[in-house]
């Protein structure tokens, strides 16, 4: 069967699947909060596992609980192509990232299932392990381990806000799997995202045909200064690490102002010690979230911030630290398969632009060990991380032809 426009997903379908999924881990917003290695990750696993195996696939896990669901190709012997993204989310995130390139995934096989199509690849549908990287930092960490980017020790030891491992955790919610994580060989792996910036919707457009994706660093900063009483300490003898944090905020958003259209900048996560009313923050611990799309300018940024932290910290006389939890330079999507994508689009005639991924997706670690390309599709208003993240049905229809068309172009159909 020759690839056309005739080849489409059932919209509705996923769209249930969709809103179905939404259900483990509500938000308190209408979102969802199914945080990595959650019971309710465990939940949201299992309900995958089931309408992946009730398609006729058969599940694999590694060792870092990246789940794998194979459908089988004519060629036993040939690389399969891989397709995914992540279930898991923000503490206040949406229905949407990450949830729409698995079930998108999901519903491509289910797909060529009702029409039995047969590909000459494998396709092996994924679910990576922490994507986000907000339970444990960094982001992205299991493809990041799958990818050889990471130790898996080093990364099992990561260390959640009540001290808790991921190694630890993994194992309470019974999805550490046997397999060595990184053995598994891919032809390609293609991954749908919402875009979660603004450009489709503002343009108009139907899909994002994604060739590059920014660089980011994430730089804990731990500030130390004195825990004294906020009533009696005489202004000029305080040592206020809430104030040194203050100056580095402003310091992040002016440098990324300096780089713009592009470079971004900000102060995501915050701790406050002791964070008493009336006592003068003794300890501040942050994270700096910057990003850019050019290597030089990002590591320029990280430079002038950290130049402009030790200035701040030496005139209130606070001491300071700075740890590198999160990084990867920019990255270059593989060409054949952006154009597989575009090929996609344009076939199914549908608007498209090529775009830079804004956000770090596990598509950016797996590039390094198999030809990549990812697709997006708008969201409203461009928001994201937030509960209130919103797609509309079309949007999430297009998305998901544009990944079915890509992937069976590449796994290519026998019969
Ligand atoms: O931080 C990111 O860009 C991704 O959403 N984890
Ligand atoms: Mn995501
Ligand atoms: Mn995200």
């Amino acid at each position: 069967m020759a690839l056309n426009s005739n080849l489409q997903i059932d919209g509705d379908r996923l769209w249930d699947a969709l809103m179905e999924m939404a259900k483990i881990g509500p938000g308190v917003a209408g979102g969802n909060n199914r945080q990595t290695l959650t019971d309710e990750d465990g939940e949201g696993r299992k309900l995958f596992q089931s309408w992946a195996e009730a398609a006729g696939m058969t599940m694999g896990v590694d060792t870092m609980g990246n789940m794998f669901f194979r459908r089988e190709g004519a060629d036993l012997d040939a690389l399969p192509v891989y397709v995914g993204s992540h279930l898991d989310t923000q503490p206040t995130g949406g229905k949407y990232d990450g949830v729409l390139g698995v079930l998108g995934a999901l519903e491509l096989v289910r797909t060529l299932n009702d029409l039995n199509i047969k590909t000459r690849h494998p396709i092996v549908v994924t679910n990576w392990t922490n994507e986000e990287g907000t339970r444990f930092a960094p982001a992205m960490l299991a493809s990041g381990v799958f990818a050889g980017v990471h130790e898996e020790d080093w990364a099992k030891a990561r260390l959640d806000a009540k001290g808790k491992s991921f190694g630890e955790e993994l194992k309470r919610i019974g999805w550490e799997g046997e397999e060595p994580v990184g053995a598994r060989k891919m032809k390609a792996f293609f991954e749908l995202h919402i875009e979660q910036g603004p450009i489709l919707e503002d343009e108009g457009l139907d899909i994002g045909v994604v060739t590059h994706g920014q660089g980011l660093y994430w730089l804990e900063v731990t500030l130390t200064g004195k825990e004294s009483h906020t009533g009696s300490t005489p202004m000029p003898k305080r040592r206020n690490a809430g104030l040194g944090m203050a100056r580095v905020t402003e310091l992040v958003h002016e440098v990324a102002m300096d780089y713009q259209p592009n470079a971004v900048g900000a102060i995501g996560h915050v701790e406050v010690y002791p964070n008493s009313r009336n006592i003068i923050p003794g300890k501040c611990v942050f994270t700096v979230d910057i990003r850019s799309p050019s290597k030089e300018t990002l590591d320029t940024m990280r430079e002038r911030i950290e130049d402009g932290i030790d200035t701040i910290a030496e005139a209130l006389d606070i001491d300071v630290s700075v740890d590198e939890v999160g990084h990867f330079d920019p990255v270059t999507f593989d060409e054949a398969c952006v154009k597989a994508v575009r090929n996609a689009a344009e076939r199914l005639g549908l608007s498209h632009t090529d775009i830079v991924s804004g956000a770090g997706h596990d598509a950016c670690w797996i590039n390094r060990v198999a030809p990549t390309a990812m697709v997006m599709c708008p969201c409203v208003d461009g928001l994201s991380h937030n509960e209130a993240e919103e797609i509309t049905k079309e949007w999430a229809a297009n998305g998901a032809n544009v990944l079915l068309q890509a992937v069976v172009e590449t796994a290519g159909v026998v019969e």
